[in-house]
């Protein structure tokens, strides 16, 4: 690959002329933009150790009342891209909230999606779209774009959740704003009682369904439960991965990021593909070691850790006794509709 004529090299008043016509000569920057074999990432494998996390975030309790908040939530920030772009990845956003007793954080509703995957405490819940969702730890709780949801807590300890949002895409496309709302009413049918039974949906005589995210809430047992039985059924099988989907259609369960869930046998070692997604792990359960390419971290329930797309992930599970949960994200939906998968 030959070298191509620098900035540097064209005279002063032809780079002004350009300048002043909002034009830019392609040359200097075309291997910048076009990068030779694989793409460049600013995306920095980071790890999150929940252990940290914890005590701010019960700190910014104290300092910073709900109402001055309205979400109380640290950003685990990636410092490739610069912590003030409070983004994990090019699509990604990763966040800890926290909700105290008694506090209500406001309906509102904004064009990114979000999910919820919790972490810590019992008695919260998020209305979405007029369900009543409560969480409990592992459960993953959606919010796709344009419902309306707030969250409130009627339990006695600190209820803390990790937010994935598809905020930096959104955002980078000049879609992302918000509406404040009133508090909702709550309805009385649930999606995720009546698509809870798999295989199984309702198909109403006289009506059609027509609800574009038909399921709002995926409790924990029940994803366990499947990757479990998954062990089980397929012993041979390596990646013992569920995905999240909407029941209905068995497409992804967001249309920009993808949300899976892993267990690792004890003891396993698994050695993902390397794919062009940047990816997100949070531990649910368990201990493992992630390594990305040569950075190792052992990391423990509620350990969060991002990679940034065509890079060698390896998990092990550090038990040899106990399996291993994962929580994952990634951007994998949104390279499939680009088709750059
Ligand atoms: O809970 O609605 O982490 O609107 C960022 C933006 C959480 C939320 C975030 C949000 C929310």
């Amino acid at each position: 690959m030959h070298e191509l004529g620098r900035l540097a090299d064209l005279p002063a008043d032809y780079r002004e002329a350009l300048t002043q016509q909002n034009l830019v000569p392609l040359w200097p920057s075309l291997r910048a933009m076009l990068p030779p074999g694989r793409p460049s990432a600013k995306t920095q494998a980071t790890f999150w150790s929940y252990k940290a996390i914890r005590p701010l975030l019960l700190k910014a309790g104290d300092l910073t009342p709900i109402e001055k908040a309205e979400r109380r939530v640290l950003v685990l920030a990636n410092p490739g891209h610069g912590l003030e772009k409070m983004q994990a990845s090019p699509a990604m956003y990763l966040g800890m909230q926290l909700l105290l007793p008694g506090e209500w954080a406001p309906a509102h509703r904004h064009t990114p999606n979000a999910v919820r995957m919790i972490v810590e405490g019992e008695g919260a819940y998020t209305t979405v779209d007029g369900e009543k969702c409560p969480m409990s730890r592992g459960d993953l709780i959606l919010t796709p774009t344009g419902l309306w949801h707030e969250h409130g807590h009627d339990g006695d300890q600190p209820v803390i959740w990790l937010d994935v949002l598809d905020l930096p895409l959104v955002y980078y496309m000049e879609a992302s704003y918000h509406v404040d709302g009133e508090r909702q009413a709550v309805k009385t049918s649930r999606g995720d009682r009546i698509c809870a039974h798999g295989g199984l949906l309702p198909a109403p005589f006289f009506q059609r369904r027509n609800k574009s995210y038909p399921m709002l809430r995926y409790p924990w047992g029940e994803a366990r439960a499947a990757l479990e039985a998954l062990a089980v059924d397929q012993p041979e099988l390596e990646a013992v991965q569920v995905t999240y989907v909407n029941p209905e259609t068995g497409d992804d369960a967001q249309h920009i990021l993808g949300y899976y869930a892993l267990m690792l046998r004890p003891g396993q070692t698994l050695k993902l593909p390397v794919r062009s997604p940047a990816i997100m792990f949070h531990l649910i359960e368990g201990g493992a070691e992630v390594r990305i390419e040569d950075q190792s971290n052992v990391i423990t329930e509620a350990d969060t850790c991002c990679a940034p797309g065509y890079s060698a992930v390896t998990l092990r599970n550090t038990s040899i006794d106990a399996p291993a949960f994962f929580f994952i994200a990634d951007e994998t939906p949104l390279h499939r509709k680009l088709g750059v998968f």
